[in-house]
């Protein structure tokens, strides 16, 4: 819902910023927000759900969609994820489609197109990230593979090439991001920059710091719900919050992995995580971590709800297996 009474010179966009696994969404965002809201890890499908970040230029604002990485998901939860990026394009005034330079091209529009099904799509940019990671991006010939895109998906107009690594072009999206807003109402109040609590990113920051310090396969069946979230004013009037929380994994030799020897590997996640919940709220911050046997949890309709993950509705359509 639109806000009331705003200034004149008010203008808007949302747009959805979708892809493959690992080409870059959540680093786009964080690089756009100028924060690191959204978490990056090196490990593909580190986000989950979507969500709304949001910034503001003079009157712009733009609320940008980050939307997990559409993959081959037989398994429930990735069906869930799958959902939620499908879901991010929904109402959005552009599609943001990232494309890892890379990596096989054409191959990831295909699948982006293949994944969203007969979806109608809003105007499509095309953006090309990693630039940084390739000899002489400029010389690509990115002009034919983008009239070959928009041979798969008509609804593409332009395309960037991008790195937020370097920072390379990223200032010409943001322009024309700002040039394509609307006047009319935002749908932030000023200062805000999601939809999602502090409480769903301390899951986050929890998660990511998880994945990046736990090795292969264990970050996918490992998820962390809140036990208990209590923020309050200190005596000097400062944020504070004590927040218990547990990870949440499949099985019994997987919580000796995370617990670690002698909880060596449990306290490093938590000593990371806390710093970065604590930078979030600009406050004082207790993390109690614990580690929780949850046989199958990614089978769990309770807990995939608890995630923020409701059952997918249009399975049979967009999730058959290549
Ligand atoms: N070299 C390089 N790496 C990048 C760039 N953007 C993202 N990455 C890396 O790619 C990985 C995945 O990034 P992430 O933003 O989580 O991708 P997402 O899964 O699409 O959200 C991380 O290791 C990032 O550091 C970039 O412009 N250049
Ligand atoms: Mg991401």
């Amino acid at each position: 819902m639109l806000l009331e009474n705003q200034h004149p010179d008010n203008k808007s966009l949302m747009a959805a910023i979708v892809g493959a696994p690992n080409v870059g969404k959540s680093s786009l965002v964080n690089y756009l927000l100028g924060m690191d809201l959204s978490i990056v890890t090196s490990k593909p499908q580190t986000t989950r759900n979507k969500f709304h970040a949001v910034f503001t230029v003079d009157h712009t604002e733009v609320v940008l969609v980050d939307t997990p990485g559409l993959h081959k998901a037989s398994q429930e939860l990735n069906k869930r994820i799958n959902q939620q990026a499908v879901e991010g394009v929904d109402g959005v005034d552009v599609n943001l489609l990232l494309i890892d330079l890379t990596k096989d091209i054409l191959g990831q529009i295909k699948d982006f197109k293949e994944y969203i099904g007969g979806k109608e799509l809003s105007k499509t940019w095309l953006v090309f990230t990693k630039s940084d990671r390739v000899e002489n991006a400029e010389a690509l010939p990115l002009d034919k593979v983008f009239e070959q895109a928009k041979e798969v998906i008509p609804s593409i107009e332009r395309f960037f090439c991008i790195s937020t690594k370097a920072g390379d072009n990223v200032h010409l999206l943001t322009a024309a991001l700002c040039d394509e807003a609307k006047p009319g109402s935002h749908y932030y109040l000023d200062g805000a920059i999601s939809n999602k609590s502090q409480r769903f990113f301390a899951t986050e920051y929890i998660r990511e710091q998880a994945f990046e310090l736990l090795k292969d396969e264990l970050p996918y069946e490992m998820a962390v719900v809140i036990d208990e979230y209590k923020d309050f004013k200190d005596k000097t009037g400062a944020f504070a919050a004590h927040i218990s929380a547990s990870i949440l994994v499949n099985r019994p030799s997987q919580r000796a992995i995370v617990v670690g020897s002698k909880g060596t590997m449990i306290k490093e996640i938590g000593m990371r995580a806390r710093k970065k919940i604590a930078a979030m709220t600009d406050g004082t911050v207790h993390l109690n971590l614990h580690v929780k046997v949850s046989p199958k949890w990614f089978k769990n309709n309770f807990v995939l709800e608890e995630l923020g993950l409701p059952r997918a509705t249009n399975s049979a359509r967009v999730w058959k297996k290549r």
